[in-house]
């Protein structure tokens, strides 16, 4: 049987040496490597020989066995590409499925956002998720002390101001940027801001430790509130359909005056009430007013010449509301099983 195996090995290396397009190939496989083959017939009878001699002609038949479906799968190779108008493809095999990703949902309606409010002359503007103290709080109006500080815990990191005081801390919105934007910029000035915020929250189904909101600033002259409810009617429309009703409810915000809540009419009860807006047929969307005095003082503007509006959405619960997520929790999650179905 040894020599058997051996006179296989030589015959089917001498024949695949000789081998000239794939039919002689598709030949050799049949008569040696097959199921039916010779060298199988010669594996198979292995079963009628003792326990040591069937060890010893069993490993050296595996050994020849791999060796010629390597020298065959090598010799393949090179005839398929030589043989330009028969290329071995084997249409039986399934084909190779490609993954293809997709966007986020919070990307997807950041940019439907970007793409509205560029289209009405605004700028993308950006600044530092890791803020000094004094953008995310003082400039907007909120000393230290201050009780409204309450209202945004965040993240402090050990830096120190010369007073001892801490002097960084994770942004808890995207307000900060619009003193940012001021000073570089000047009045007039028109510039949306989106980015990622973080506050030392209690999480729960609305309440993440990082979010994503999305800030609007406009200043110029004789800006006042009217201008502030058209705007946001207009990204209602937008984003929920020509029929979404604004209605703006006073609001505490340090940094403008007066201060609201924007709520658009339930798109999914169109404001009738339903589990979405827990009945009240509104929905509690950004918070936004007139700029503070203060604030624009702070970014170098003068408030005697200009006024300015100001708003922040909460672009997490945005995507949540049109996606239909019930806990904001999944967006952080890491779980592909989410973030695929969406
Ligand atoms: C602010 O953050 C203000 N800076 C918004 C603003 C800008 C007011 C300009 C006036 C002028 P507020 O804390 O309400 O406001 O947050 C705004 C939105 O961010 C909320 O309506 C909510 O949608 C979202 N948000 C706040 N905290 C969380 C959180 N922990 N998880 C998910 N979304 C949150």
């Amino acid at each position: 049987m040894k020599n058997r195996l051996q006179a296989i090995r030589a015959e089917f290396l001498d024949k695949l040496k000789q081998a000239q397009n794939l039919d002689n190939l598709r030949e050799i496989e049949l008569k040696y490597l097959s199921r039916k083959g010779e060298l199988s017939e010669v594996m198979h009878n292995l079963k009628d020989l003792s326990l040591e001699l069937k060890k010893e002609l069993g490993e050296l038949a595996n050994n020849i066995k791999k060796e010629l479906e390597n020298s065959f799968e090598e010799t393949k190779k090179i005839i398929g590409i030589k043989d330009d108008n028969k290329v071995f493809v084997d249409i039986t095999l399934p084909g190779e499925k490609v993954d293809r990703g997709h966007l986020n949902p919070i990307t997807v309606i950041q940019r439907e956002m970007e793409d509205l409010f560029t289209s009405l002359g605004f700028i993308i503007a950006d600044g530092p998720e890791l803020e000094s103290d004094y953008f995310n709080f003082t400039a907007l109006n909120i000393p230290p002390l201050h009780p409204a500080r309450d209202m945004q815990d965040t993240f402090y990191v050990d830096s120190k101001n010369s007073d001892g005081t801490l002097d960084l801390v994770m942004r808890t919105h995207t307000s900060p940027v619009q003193v940012r934007t001021m000073k570089k910029f000047g009045a007039p000035l028109k510039a949306v801001i989106p980015g990622r915020c973080f506050r030392n929250e209690a999480t729960d189904a609305r309440h993440e430790h990082t979010f994503y909101q999305f800030e609007g600033i406009m200043i110029d002259k004789n800006i006042n509130f009217a201008n502030l409810k058209s705007l946001l009617e207009i990204v209602g429309k937008k984003l929920f359909g020509p029929n979404t009703k604004l209605r703006m409810r006073p609001k505490f915000y340090p940094f403008v005056e007066p201060g609201n809540n924007g709520e658009y009419t339930c798109f999914l009860c169109e404001g009738k009430g339903c589990r979405v807006c827990k009945n009240t047929g509104w929905l509690e969307i950004v918070g936004a007013g007139l700029v503070h005095p203060d604030v624009l003082r702070a970014g170098g503007i003068d408030p005697e010449q200009y006024s300015g509006l100001a708003f922040g959405f909460g672009l997490t619960r945005l995507a949540m509301l049109k996606y239909g997520v019930n806990d904001v929790r999944a967006f952080n999650s890491g779980d592909l099983k989410f973030l695929e179905q969406i």
